[in-house]
């Protein structure tokens, strides 16, 4: 019995090795490749009979007698990257599978390694290369690559992806989200070409609580010992050598007492050489402290309050998905418009063009994983996913400073399966990045009859760092008090984010700001106002997040004049427009930053007087 059960381990681990093997890029962007984006060919395969009748081989009749009933040439073409959903109106509502193929050339195989690069498939893929199946992945979110060097032939390529966007209880998201379910390969492809023996990933970020302390961690592809390894920050005039272990990995600290840390006002970033013998790889990196301290959120070592808003990764005006820089400077700079130091990018990774360009612009972020409300959580497959996810998200980002915070869900209620996942997915985060503060948002703050306060019970936010709440006063919940009256209880020894709140309004119509159902911008605006107000009764709020910046596509928005497939909770509307509310808002941000600088004029002015006091007396 023991024997056939080893043996049936041996052979579960050999299947999940066929796909699984663990080869990891860092930072993509930096390296050598060819972009494989562009137009592919596609086909619909609506009753999934495509692997049935072998789609990936793409094959083209040779003989006389010979016939396929598909073909890739002259059929669907699709844009890669980019969804589906908003490139044919007979796509729009489709779920399921759709194959896309494409061929590229291969000039000379040589001795380097390549690799096949997706940033973002949505929701679940088979991958085949020439005629056979080389990987897969599930996730809409996370980068994936597999190691092609022994499948690529010299001369022509084909590559064949069955894209499948069905939803399932057992995913993440589940069965139901509010945002659409876009389909398809929505970032970018690339073929990476990388030494035989290259650097796989890296960690080189500042110590959680020391400003002149920063860790790195270099590891290699292979598991070789002693190899040299050696990181420098050219403007820092610093540099620090070292051995790799028998795993091909190896750490050191580096001692820097002039380092200008990254923050909103000044989002600084260096250049990082990571060199070995055989590899070399650059990147603009930062530094920053974000720790907690009592119920106050700490940057670089002051209190700072999260001006934040939160976006879908969807361009309204093309009814898409964002894929691009441009899109990216898009939604940032609406973003920043409105006056933030922060945004919380719901309610799942958004791309890294995104991620990014948040750090140039000096922009803290909220990352997220799609555990969005009722998950499977007694599914031990669901929670293997969501680890999975987890750790892919921290593994593309680590080092990006502008991350401070990593969520882990989105409003899940209170269970015994809900607790244990959540405990053992934020222990698989803490596993992999201890810099961070890790988060989630709840929605399950009431207002108690008996105390008169709003309170929450859920013994699970003990566990972290921070809480975010979603709270919509005046839309969802109706006042039970003045909101001057409104006061909360909750989670009192923690930082509170305020990580929602809102109220849906039509762009240009007006109406009674006292009633929800004129979807009026009066409405929304004198229920931001409202809140507002009742905010300075938070005593450990360490900032709001407005939802949403933009209105966005959801496929539960049924009421066919005002919303008609839009979540109208945007402070700009699909339109690019700006609605009353979003002036409230950049008043209220606005009043805030005013508020900061005098802080900081003030606390400049007590300790210069001091300075001077104790200048004179002594
Ligand atoms: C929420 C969810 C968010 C929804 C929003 C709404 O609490 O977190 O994903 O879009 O409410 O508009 O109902």
């Amino acid at each position: 019995m023991k024997k056939i059960v080893a043996l049936l381990i041996c052979i579960i681990s050999l299947c999940g090795e066929t796909f699984a093997a663990e080869t990891y890029i860092s930072n993509v962007y930096g390296r050598q490749y060819e972009s494989l984006n562009g137009k592919w060919n596609a086909i619909v395969d609506l009753y999934e009979r495509g692997e049935e009748m072998k789609l990936y081989l793409n094959q083209t009749p040779q003989g006389k007698s010979d016939f396929y009933e598909y073909a890739f040439d002259g059929g669907l073409r699709l844009n890669v990257p980019g969804d589906w959903n908003s490139q044919s109106s007979e796509l729009k509502y489709f779920e399921g599978s759709v194959w896309y193929a494409r061929h590229f050339q291969l000039h000379a195989l040589d001795a380097k390694r390549r690799f096949l690069y997706f940033a973002g498939v949505s929701y679940r893929c088979n991958v085949y290369l020439n005629g056979k199946k080389i990987g897969e992945h599930e996730g809409s979110f996370t980068p994936f690559q597999i190691e092609v060097t022994d499948a690529l032939v010299q001369g022509d390529n084909t590559l064949v992806v069955e894209v499948n966007n069905r939803r399932q209880k057992s995913a993440i998201p589940a069965l139901s989200f509010d945002w659409w379910n876009y389909g398809g390969i929505t970032r970018d492809v690339m073929l990476v070409t990388l030494p035989k023996q290259y650097i796989s990933d890296y960690f080189v970020q500042l110590d959680k609580h020391r400003a002149d302390l920063v860790h790195v961690k270099v590891f290699l592809s292979e598991g070789v010992a002693n190899q040299n390894v050696c990181v420098e920050i050219p403007e820092l005039k610093r540099r620090l050598l070292l051995k790799t272990d028998a795993s091909g990995m190896a750490t050191g600290d580096l001692k820097i007492s002039k380092i200008q840390r990254w923050s909103p006002d000044f989002p600084k970033l260096y250049q990082v050489n990571i060199k070995t013998q055989c590899d070399e790889v650059t990147e603009m990196i930062g530094f920053r402290n974000v720790e907690v301290k009592g119920t106050k959120v700490h940057l670089n070592g002051k209190p700072v309050f999260l001006r934040s808003i939160s976006f879908h990764e969807e361009i309204p005006q093309r009814m898409g998905r964002a894929c691009s820089e441009s899109d990216a400077e898009m939604l940032l700079s609406e973003a920043r418009a409105l006056g933030v130091n922060m945004v919380r990018l719901a309610h799942y990774q958004q791309n890294e063009y995104i991620v990014r360009k948040a750090e140039k612009m000096g922009i803290m972020l909220w990352q997220e994983i799609p555990v969005w409300q009722a998950i499977d959580f007694s599914n031990k497959e669901t929670l293997n996913k969501a680890k999975r996810m987890l750790k892919e998200t921290i593994r593309r980002d680590q080092n990006r400073c502008a991350d401070c915070f990593w969520g882990i869900a989105n409003e899940t209620r209170p269970s015994d399966a809900r607790n244990a996942f959540l405990t053992d997915l934020l222990q698989a985060g803490k596993e992999v990045d201890t810099t961070r503060l890790f988060v989630a948002a709840f929605d399950n703050v009431y207002f108690k009859e008996k105390s008169q306060l709003f309170e929450m019970e859920d013994s699970f936010v003990n566990q972290l760092d921070m809480i975010g709440v979603n709270k919509y006063m005046g839309w969802y919940a109706p006042w039970p008090l003045e909101p001057a009256k409104c006061v909360w209880k909750v989670a009192v020894h923690k930082p509170l984010l305020i990580s929602e709140f809102g109220g849906e309004a039509l762009f240009g119509q007006h109406g009674d700001d006292t009633t929800a159902s004129s979807w009026s911008e009066e409405y929304q605006a004198k229920l931001y106002r409202d809140n507002l107000r009742m905010f300075e009764n938070i005593p450990n709020l360490v900032g709001v997040s407005p939802w949403v910046l933009f209105d966005f596509r959801s496929p539960f928005r049924f009421h066919p004049t005002n919303q008609d497939g839009w979540n109208r909770k945007g402070l700009v509307s699909d339109q690019g427009q700006r609605k009353k509310a979003w002036y409230v808002m950049h008043d209220y941000y606005q009043k805030n930053l005013k508020s900061a600088t005098y802080r900081v004029k003030w606390d400049f002015a007590c300790k210069a007087t001091k300075f001077i006091l104790l200048y004179i007396f002594l």
